[in-house]
């Protein structure tokens, strides 16, 4: 669904009203009359198979909480298998493609992805809700650019305290190039703590800061992404130093990735603390998923692959959205979401639309959310540009289409001659697990999915 016009948010009359209205036609606990709160929380390579929701491997008491108030989406997908570009669609509404960012950016300053970032004439959604009168805010990772043309306090956030890169150390706030990466706003400026505890810090404080104005809050954790740091992990960069190991110096992996996912789990307890001590939890849509699925540190449960590919483990993730007196508590929904509808949905429940050149490519699900609907049907896409792994996938209904030219590589290194791409057709609803290819016997459909996957690269400018 796409609109066509930019919808200023209420004016003040029309606030008190839709109060009068609303106080007239709907017992008191029905009453919403001030424009909600969006708090969007994204983890990093966080799996399908690693929290307590999903039957996870991890305790994650506060997602658990968070899933017992609201609703856990067990069909929900990010619109890239990596950390960039599936950002650059969650912040505005459309596939990465359109924004400039097809591709992960890379922190070393020799590589071309260094050098690129968010699209200058793209309409955030920090500044669709500045328009509307929000304040906006995003506490932790961006990873849509290094150079400070793309500082977020340059696309529509009031506030930022976070870093710019792909990732840094958790405890010195160094990033893979030896260079200090934690920023206030424009200004790099370093504080102590561990990253989990910090984004806790200010997200606590900007909660009690803005208690009586609309706000948007975008909580980017950088957990679980490597370095592999628990809480009580040594700093391992150092400013001017890059010599250390990429994933980090720790050992035990496995025993750093289940704290950091703790921690972020803790951080985020603190943020749904804040809301009820500020009387604002019936205000706010808090909505929690990952950036792509989990690394082989992690686990995507049933699904196979991993993140950077386009099997299932690589873009579908833990997604779960409460406010209560307006999503069910404690209800699952099936519903093909993605990524890309975040912003269509929580700006609508905010007055606002797309702008009018730009209209989104996810939908509104708000019905969804509030009314327990299915989503309407649609095909998703994924394609990226040759980075980590060759490929294209497309969704539609039940069946799912797979491009893996890795598959074909190993192929050809065995002596067989492959020029065209090979798609692979998957039954999900049978086979969530992706291990049955059924294109021979859906020859139909199979044509059907890649002349809408051509159709697609051409309209968005994908590879
Ligand atoms: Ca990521």
């Amino acid at each position: 669904m796409t609109k066509s016009t930019v919808v200023p948010f209420h004016s003040l009359a029309a606030v008190v009203l839709a109060a009068l209205i609303v106080g007239c036609a709907a017992p008191p606990a029905a009453e919403h009359t001030e424009p909600p709160n969006i708090i969007v929380i994204m983890a990093d390579d966080l799996g399908y198979g690693d929290v307590s929701p999903y039957d996870g491997w991890i305790e994650t008491p506060n997602l658990d909480r968070l899933a017992a108030a609201g609703m856990m989406l067990t069909d929900f997908h990010t619109s890239g298998a990596v950390c960039s570009p599936t950002r650059a669609g969650l912040v505005t509404g459309r596939y990465q493609h359109r924004a400039g960012v097809p591709a992960v950016l890379l922190a070393d300053s020799a590589s071309p992805l260094y050098h690129q970032g968010i699209d200058s004439e793209a309409h955030t959604i920090s500044e669709a809700f500045r328009e509307l009168g929000y304040t906006t805010a995003i506490l932790g990772k961006w990873h849509l650019g290094y150079l400070p043309q793309f500082n977020p306090a340059l696309h529509g956030f009031d506030e930022f305290r976070g870093f710019v890169s792909g990732n840094i150390d958790y405890q010195s706030h160094v990033d893979r190039m030896g260079r200090p990466d934690w920023w206030n706003g424009e200004t790099l400026e370093d504080e102590e703590g561990y990253l989990s505890d910090l984004i806790g810090d200010h997200a606590e404080r900007f909660i009690a800061g803005h208690r009586d104005e609309p706000f948007f809050l975008y909580l980017a954790h950088h957990a679980p992404h490597y370095p592999y740091q628990g809480p009580d992990d040594p700093a391992e960069r150092y400013a001017g130093d890059d010599t250390f190991p990429g994933v980090g110096a720790v050992t035990d992996r496995k025993r750093a990735y289940r704290e950091m996912v703790e921690s972020m789990d803790a951080s985020i307890g603190r943020v749904l603390d804040a809301l009820e001590e500020q009387g604002l939890s019936e205000d706010t849509l808090v909505w929690f998923f990952s950036d792509n699925g989990a690394t082989r540190v992690g686990s995507n449960g049933p699904l196979r692959g991993f993140k950077a590919s386009y099997w299932e483990g690589g873009h579908r993730v833990p997604s779960l959205a409460a406010m209560p007196g307006r999503i069910a508590a404690g209800s699952t929904s099936t519903a093909i979401t993605s990524t890309l509808d975040v912003m269509p949905t929580v700006l609508a429940m905010a007055g606002g639309a797309a702008h009018p050149d730009l209209p989104f490519d996810g939908t509104d699900i708000g019905p969804v959310l509030f009314d327990g609907e299915d989503a309407p049907p649609r095909r998703l896409f994924w394609s990226s540009p040759a980075q980590f792994w060759r490929g294209a996938a497309v969704r539609d209904g039940r069946y799912k289409l797979v491009i893996d030219r890795r598959t074909q590589r190993a192929a050809a290194a065995e002596g067989e001659e492959i020029i065209d791409p090979v798609p692979m057709l998957f039954d999900l609803e049978a086979d969530l697990g992706e291990t049955t290819d059924l294109a021979a016997d859906e020859p139909q459909l199979v044509e059907e999915m890649m002349a809408a996957l051509e159709r697609w690269r051409e309209d968005v400018g994908a590879p």
